[in-house]
């Protein structure tokens, strides 16, 4: 009679499409350094019906040692959905996911354990990013495309990604319960940004890696996950409300620089009245207009104080005061010192009052708090997360 197999602590899927050449070295490296961990794992494959067979390869190697399972998807093509479909094959207590082109190190896994050792921590990023992380090979292209899609996201999904310095990573660990019970709608290639996005968790860290070029296969990353990346993003903004936000903060910035500059030439031209008065009276304007759309929008902004509408509003200047103080006397000194035409001072004015104002911490959202860690030692055995 058989036994039933207790859960791994750990299930690692690797998604591939054509990474024959990878397949065979990538887990044998990480079997290596994983039973020196001691823990117990699973090493998910997942693979689209491969033109060179991959999944045949794998099937290979599963049948050799059962903790190597295969998905085979047949007319299905994606890396997000099959890393989900990996996901509910896993029966870890612990899900991960890793590229299968060794461009990230098998032997960080351990230190990837590590990190939920600590029972404040739900998710660990393999990051690419996070301090003593490298990157090799990249062309000046992939460099820019990396920036763009970690700049967007930070704009699209400021709460959940705002501190997060790899959403993009194909490498990251996490309790199984980030995910449990939650409606993954995976597209594109960025899985991370979809659990980050909808998952259920407190802590995260960055570990930093050291990313290799890769060395065999070819990469599969091509424009449509380009515009794949921009659907996902814009879909995640619009679920989780943070699109609506956005909205509603453009639309409350925009009306007090509009009225800052209206105010400042109707003042100046239409009354003569003299620029530091008319200065400060327009700054005084736009900060009320922007808490008025704020109040009425329902939007608030990060460390508001309890209380009623008053408090907020005198919280509000007190944090506005610096940016517009220094936009005030970067008018005056351009207008007046300078000769600079008004409205063209009071353009750069205001762009000096908003980055003071935004820089300075009177942040509209506050993004969830990531840790980053630098590289661990990678081998020593691990105690494991139990959760
Ligand atoms: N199952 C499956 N795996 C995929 C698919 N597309 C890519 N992969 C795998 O996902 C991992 C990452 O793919 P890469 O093509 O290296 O993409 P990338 O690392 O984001 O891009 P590069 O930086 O250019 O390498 C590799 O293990 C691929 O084999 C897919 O459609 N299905
Ligand atoms: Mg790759």
């Amino acid at each position: 009679m058989t036994r039933p197999v207790p859960p791994p602590t750990l299930s690692l899927v690797l998604p591939t499409y054509n990474e024959r050449a990878n397949l065979p070295p990538v887990i044998a490296r990480l079997i290596r350094c994983l039973e020196a961990t001691g823990a117990s794992f699973e090493i998910v494959v997942v693979d689209d019906d491969s033109p060179d067979r991959t999944w045949e390869l794998a099937e290979a190697l599963g049948a050799e040692d059962p903790r190597i399972r295969v998905v085979r998807r047949r007319g299905e093509r994606g890396l997000a959905t099959a890393v989900v479909a990996g996901w509910r094959h896993a029966r870890g207590r612990v899900l991960g996911v890793m590229d299968a082109d060794l461009q990230y190190r098998p032997e960080s896994l351990p230190a990837m354990l590590r990190a939920l050792d600590d029972p404040g921590v739900d998710i660990a990023i393999g990051s690419r990013y996070a301090p003593g992380a490298t990157v090799q090979e990249w062309s000046a292209r992939r460099w820019a495309i990396s920036l763009c899609a970690r700049l967007l996201a930070r704009v699209a999904l400021p709460e959940a990604l705002g501190a997060v310095l790899d959403p993009g990573a194909g490498y990251f660990l996490m309790r199984r319960r980030v995910i449990e019970g939650i409606e993954l709608q995976p597209q594109g290639f960025k899985i991370l940004i979809e659990v980050l996005a909808r998952g259920r968790y407190a802590g995260v860290v960055e570990v930093g890696q050291q990313y290799e070029g890769r060395r065999e296969g070819e990469s599969k990353l091509r424009g449509r996950q380009i515009t794949e990346y921009l659907s996902q993003l814009l879909d995640l903004s619009r679920a989780t409300h943070e699109l609506r936000r956005s909205v509603a903060y453009a639309v409350a910035g925009g009306s007090g620089v509009a009225a800052h500059l209206g105010l400042l030439a109707a003042l100046t031209e239409g009354l003569h009245w003299p620029i530091l008065a008319a200065g400060a009276l327009a700054a005084e304007v736009a900060i009320i207009i922007t808490f008025a759309w704020r109040e009425i929008l329902g939007t608030g902004y990060a460390g508001a104080p309890p209380g009623g509408a008053m408090s907020r509003l005198a919280h509000w200047h007190r944090r506005r005061v610096p940016g517009g103080v220094l936009g005030l006397a970067t008018l005056w000194i351009l207008a007046e010192w300078l000769g600079v035409p008004y409205l063209r001072g009071a353009v750069v004015a205001v762009t000096v009052n908003v980055l003071v104002n935004y820089g300075g911490g009177a942040r509209l959202r506050q993004p969830r708090p990531v840790r980053a860690l630098a590289p661990l030692p990678s081998v020593a055995p691990s105690s494991m997360p139990m959760n």
